[in-house]
């Protein structure tokens, strides 16, 4: 984006927020809530092993899926994940705010070379084939943030 702070440590890789991520324990009242209540719309969904989570993504379809803001419900599937880590400690509620960028090679060696540690060593997969890495909420102002550069 043209009006990014050149000199900001990410410069104009932030693309927008991507997604908002919300722990839940009751995943289909948490769907029923943001589609009968909200009138989101269910546009994904899927298991991912890796973080032990099923991942359902809401929003509203049409215009530009790269431009979107979605609302990401989080179900732990076993009981070492990090949502039910936060489950047991927190209750339901906002679990991580996800940032788009365009790289994230790029992104993470800008955030290393500033020493802000990430979380992963290497990217992960997140959902819809994205990748992913993580701020701890301990150096972002005491939220979880994820950088997540979508799949192609
Ligand atoms: C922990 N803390 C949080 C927090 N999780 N504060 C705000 N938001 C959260 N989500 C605080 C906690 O209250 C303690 O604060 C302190 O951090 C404890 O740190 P810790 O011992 O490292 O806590 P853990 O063991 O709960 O682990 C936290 C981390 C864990 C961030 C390391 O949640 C993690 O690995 N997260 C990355 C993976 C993830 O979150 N996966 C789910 C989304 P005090 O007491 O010290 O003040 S997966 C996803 O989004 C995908 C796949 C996608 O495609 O988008
Ligand atoms: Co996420």
């Amino acid at each position: 984006m043209s009006n990014a702070l050149p000199h900001s440590v990410l410069g104009s890789l932030v693309e927008g927020l991507d997604h908002v991520g919300l722990a839940v324990g009751d995943l289909d009242s948490a769907i029923a809530f943001h589609t009968e209540v909200l009138g989101l719309e269910l546009l994904h969904r899927e298991e991912n092993s890796d973080q032990r989570v099923v991942e359902v993504m809401l929003g509203r379809s049409g215009g530009d899926g790269r431009r979107r803001t979605e609302v990401q419900l989080l179900a732990p599937l076993t009981a070492e994940s990090a949502v039910a880590r936060f489950l047991q400690r927190n209750g339901p509620g906002l679990q991580h705010l996800a940032y788009r960028v365009h790289d994230l090679d790029d992104a993470c060696a800008a955030l290393q070379r500033h020493a802000v540690p990430l979380l992963y060593p290497l990217p992960r997969r997140g959902t819809r084939a994205s990748r992913i890495n993580f701020i701890h909420p301990r150096d972002a102002g005491g939220v979880l943030v994820e950088i997540v550069e979508p799949a192609g």
